[in-house]
């Protein structure tokens, strides 16, 4: 006897960078289509545009209006990471469709990159491991003082999802703590700083973590920068596009701040030829949430958040709400 008719797979399109066990995953539940490896990806929209029910897709790459207005029967973007600045969010909106992420299942590592930052940028590990490994310590060379971490006030620019998680991990490091955002967070212990230069005059450490995008571009500029002043540090972990990054080249390499820890950058992966020559700044391949446990909880939300779509007509998590 033939088996009972099964729905027929959805069609989704890949157009992001995703885990290849995840890709796995997809291709053995839905009709999946990798854009990129279609040789002419334009050709593919144009003639097969229509088909496409669902998109997957990454933070770092996210998805232009004009790939969304290429499927013209496009009902759920599911991206893995919790950044939204390169998904043109309006226009699905525009079009009444899903749109889920990953947020909360990334902030613990997120927040645990953001102190590691901060540890080693202020303490200058990175940079002794350096010296041991030159043999400067076994000459004798003394490796310089640093700056104490614990007890140390933390400027915090931006109090959402991680900005809290940071928060917490500061009170085992007994971290006085303000904040900047544009509106003050409820039900925090935190005060609220509405000026940001303020807060850089006031912080030694200032950690980035506000949504990326045209909102933030630029929100730390030379004016912020110089309110940190020679003995304060910054790290990012946001996007590169918050910081002024020409700007802060030019504090660091005229030591205007002390140091910096940076996950992300303007330009990724291009980093300022100028950062590699200093001691004083940490740089790492935007590799904040990049654990396997993590990564392995973003691409199950990823894939769940499509299921739940397809069978129950809403994602898990909306970027949408
Ligand atoms: P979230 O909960 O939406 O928090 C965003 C924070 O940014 C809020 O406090 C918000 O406060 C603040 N903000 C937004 N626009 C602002 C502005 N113009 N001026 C000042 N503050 C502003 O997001 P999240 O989950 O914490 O994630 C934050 C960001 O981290 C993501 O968007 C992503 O870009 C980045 N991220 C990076 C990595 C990595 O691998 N390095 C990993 C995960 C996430 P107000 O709205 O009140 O201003
Ligand atoms: C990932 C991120 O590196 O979630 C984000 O916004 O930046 C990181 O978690 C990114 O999602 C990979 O595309």
């Amino acid at each position: 006897m033939a088996p009972p008719p099964t729905a027929l797979p959805h069609r989704v399109l890949n157009v992001g960078r995703l885990p290849p066990p995840l890709m796995q995953r997809l291709q053995a539940a839905h009709d999946l289509v990798d854009l990129a490896a279609q040789p002419d990806a334009a050709a593919w929209l144009a003639a097969h545009g229509s088909t496409v029910e669902a998109v997957v897709t990454s933070a770092a790459v996210g998805i232009t209006g004009d790939t969304i207005d290429a499927l013209p029967n496009l009902r759920v973007i599911s991206s893995f990471g919790v950044g939204l600045d390169r998904l043109d969010v309006e226009r699905a909106r525009a079009r009444g469709i899903a749109v889920g992420y990953t947020p909360d299942v990334l902030n613990d590592c997120v927040a645990d990159a953001a102190f590691g930052l901060v540890i080693d940028a202020a303490r200058g590990l990175s940079a002794a491991d350096r010296h041991v490994r030159r043999g400067d310590w076994a000459r004798g060379v003394a490796y310089p003082l640093a700056r104490k971490v614990s007890g140390a006030k933390l400027g915090l620019v931006g109090l959402g999802r991680i900005g809290r998680t940071i928060a917490h991990r500061s009170t085992g490091f007994d971290m006085p703590l303000r904040y900047h955002a544009r509106r003050p967070v409820p039900d925090v212990p935190w005060p609220h700083e509405p000026s940001l230069v303020d807060l850089a005059h006031w912080a030694d450490i200032l950690v980035v973590i506000t949504a990326g995008g045209p909102g933030t571009r630029h929100l730390v500029d030379a004016a912020v920068l110089d309110a940190l002043g020679p003995e304060g540090f910054i790290v990012n972990v946001a996007r590169g596009s918050v910081i002024d990054e020409a700007a802060l080249v030019r504090a660091l390499v005229e030591r205007r701040i002390a140091g910096a820890g940076l996950d992300v950058f303007e330009h990724e992966p291009n980093v300022p030829a100028e950062l590699l020559a200093l001691d004083t700044v940490v740089l790492l391949p935007h590799i904040a949430s990049a654990t396997r446990e993590t990564r392995q909880a973003m691409a199950d939300r990823v894939f769940d958040n499509l299921d739940r779509f397809f069978t129950e007509g809403r994602v898990i998590s909306s970027a949408l709400d």
